[in-house]
């Protein structure tokens, strides 16, 4: 079925030497700073699996209830007919309550890890025979012109799990612009993390079984296997405060003593305490959301919370 039904397109694709430059780059720069898309190699994204379990990351389980809760509200907005658009699919789980409950016609999972996609994607195939699937190996942050597909009335993007909040204000809203061009009038499904506790916050980044300090060391790990490099994984530490004046949680690998490391043959020295910077959490209040979307040309429509506003499923349609 896989092969009647889908069709693979391949717009780009990690290679190692993309994040042998992002790396070498980033670490000449002042901070020094690794690229947080580098986390999900095959590892990291095991180990994101078993982080999205976790007790203390709540995000998870509570956008999957409230897509539970209020998938035939949602099936409503994404209509008859129509073609679902996820950006970082990753795997292809969350889309499965939208599939159920919309029963598009098309969906186009849009993920940088190209083997990893084909995978999802023949498993997501046999359990749903009569959907057009179309598999697009690219970077979503970049502009995508996607090509209209025979059948489909309106095309609806998903973007959930509050990836959104990778991105520092100005590049979030760049980006829905650029989903907005990609969905050609079509409404956007997005997660949004809230504004909470302090407390609640650093401690689903810093959990007690350490599952996200090996996530974010796995990217020193990662470049000793991929590229050779010395890293000592246990000279560096993981650091994770919550930025209440920025309203991000940072995260950083913290030298633990003067030392060196080489990297692609360049050697980089690193004092006691020095930090890495390897990613931003941006959190949001519906208020907030609604006016960064506005700068990027949409409107917050509908949005759906949990009891406790720990999370946000919003509705954006474009004006
Ligand atoms: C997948 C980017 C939404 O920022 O919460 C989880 C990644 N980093 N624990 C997030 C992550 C540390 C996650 N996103």
């Amino acid at each position: 079925m896989m092969d009647t039904l889908c069709t693979v397109t391949r717009l780009a694709e990690t290679r190692d030497s993309d994040f042998a430059q992002c790396l070498v780059e980033g670490l000449s720069r002042t901070p020094r700073e690794i690229p947080c898309k580098y986390f999900y190699d095959a590892e990291g994204s095991r180990l994101f699996d078993a982080i999205c379990e976790l007790p203390e990351y709540y995000q998870t389980r509570t956008e999957t209830a409230l897509l539970t809760r209020h998938a035939d509200e949602i099936a409503k907005r994404i209509g008859p007919q129509a073609e679902i658009v996820e950006f970082g699919a990753g795997a292809l789980k969350k889309v499965r309550l939208l599939l159920d409950a919309a029963k598009p016609h098309a969906y186009t999972p849009i993920d940088i890890s190209g083997d990893y996609l084909m995978d999802v994607t023949r498993t997501l195939a046999a359990d749903y025979p009569n959907l057009a699937l179309r598999p697009l190996v690219a970077d979503f942050t970049a502009a995508l012109p996607i090509a209209a597909l025979p059948g489909v009335r309106s095309r609806a993007g998903f973007f959930p799990g509050s990836t959104i909040g990778n991105f520092r204000p100005d590049a979030a809203a760049g980006l829905l612009r650029r989903m907005r061009a990609s969905l050609n009038g079509g409404g956007l499904l997005i997660g949004v993390d809230l504004i909470k506790d302090p407390a609640r916050l650093h401690a689903a980044y810093n959990d007690a079984a350490g599952v996200t300090a090996a996530f974010n060391k796995n990217l020193l790990a990662r470049a000793n296997r991929e590229l050779g490099a010395d890293f000592d994984l246990d000279a560096f530490a993981h650091y994770a405060p919550y930025n209440p004046a920025a309203q991000r949680v940072e995260m950083y690998l913290i030298s633990q003593a003067r030392q060196s490391v080489t990297v692609c043959g360049r050697r980089f020295d690193f004092a006691a305490g020095e930090a890495v910077h390897t990613e931003d959490s941006h959190k949001y209040t519906p208020d907030s959301f609604a006016d960064l979307a506005a700068r990027a040309g949409w409107r917050l429509a509908q949005e759906w919370r949990d009891a406790d506003g720990l999370f946000m499923l919003a509705w954006l349609e474009a004006v």
